[in-house]
C-alpha cells in the first residue's frame, strides 16, 4: 500500500521508512509530496497529537496516511517531558539542548531512579476518515552521560533500552547497556517503542481495513 509518513523529523522518517517498507508497503515522505504542513500539536496525549497530525497530512495528500507522536516519560520528572519532548528546552527539535536539559534535570540521581519509558502512537489514517491508533513503549533509563553510537537520533544516546532484539524475533536484557544510539537499526526496531506501536499496527490492519 502507498502510504505517506507524516513526520518532519529525518530521523524518525527514516525509522517509519524503513519499518514500513519492511511490511511491504511504498512510502512518500512530506518533502517527496512537496508538503510543508506543520500542524499544531496541542492534544494532551500522544494519541491526540498523532491523530492532529495524520488527519491535517491525510487531506494534504488524499491516500492512506501514518503519523506519530512521540517522547521520553521520566519517572523521577512525573512523566515529564512526556509530550513535550521536542521542545522540552524551548526550541522545537533543538535535540542537543534538550538532551542537556534532561541530563541537567536528573543530576545526581541514582541509577534505580533513573527509570523512564520512550512512548510512540503511531495514527494510520484514511482519507475517509477512519482511522487506527496504536501504542507502544520500551522502558529503560536515562544514563548520566552520553552514548553516543552510529545510529539514531533525538535522546537516542542518553537512552539505554532495558531490552535488545534478537533476530529471532525475542527479546534479551541490555546487559552491556547500551543506549539506542548504539543498537542497530534491527536490534532498536524489534524493541523500540516506534517499532513495537508499528507491529501492532500491522497486525490490526487487515482487519481494520476489511472491516
Ligand atoms: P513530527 O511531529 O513532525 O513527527 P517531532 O520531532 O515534532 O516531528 P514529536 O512531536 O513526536 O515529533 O516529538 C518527539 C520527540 O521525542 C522529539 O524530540 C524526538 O527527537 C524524540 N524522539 C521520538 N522518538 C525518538 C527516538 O526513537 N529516539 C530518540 N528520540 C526520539
Amino acid at each position: 500500500m502507498l502510504i505517506c509518513a507524516a513526520t518532519n523529523n529525518q530521523g524518525k522518517l527514516k525509522e517509519l521508512r524503513r519499518i514500513l517498507e519492511a511490511q511491504g508497503h511504498e512510502v512518500k515522505s512530506l518533502k517527496e509530496l512537496d508538503i510543508h504542513i506543520d500542524p499544531e500539536e496541542n492534544g494532551e496525549t500522544f494519541a491526540e497529537n498523532a491523530f492532529i497530525k495524520a488527519e491535517a497530512i491525510c487531506k494534504a495528500c488524499g491516500f492512506a496516511t501514518v503519523a506519530d507522536d512521540s517522547g521520553l516519560c521520566v519517572d523521577a520528572l512525573s512523566g515529564a517531558p512526556g509530550v513535550y519532548s521536542a521542545r522540552y528546552a524551548g526550541e522545537h527539535g533543538n535535540d542537543d539542548a534538550n538532551n542537556e536539559k534532561l541530563l541537567g534535570a536528573l543530576q545526581g540521581v541514582a541509577r534505580e531512579k533513573r527509570t523512564a519509558q520512550f512512548v510512540s502512537a503511531v495514527c494510520f489514517m484514511l482519507p475517509d476518515g477512519r482511522h487506527l491508533t496504536c501504542e507502544g513503549q520500551c522502558p529503560g533509563w536515562v544514563s548520566p552521560d552520553y552514548r553516543p553510537g552510529d545510529y539514531g537520533f533525538g535522546y537516542d544516546p542518553i537512552f539505554v533500552p532495558d531490552g535488545v532484539g534478537m533476530p529471532d524475533g525475542t527479546v534479551r536484557p541490555n546487559t552491556e547497556e547500551r543506549s539506542y544510539s548504539q543498537l542497530t537499526p534491527d536490534e532498536k526496531d524489534a524493541i523500540s517503542h516506534r517499532g513495537r506501536a508499528m507491529k501492532k499496527l500491522q497486525m490490526m490492519l487487515p482487519l481494520f481495513l476489511n472491516g
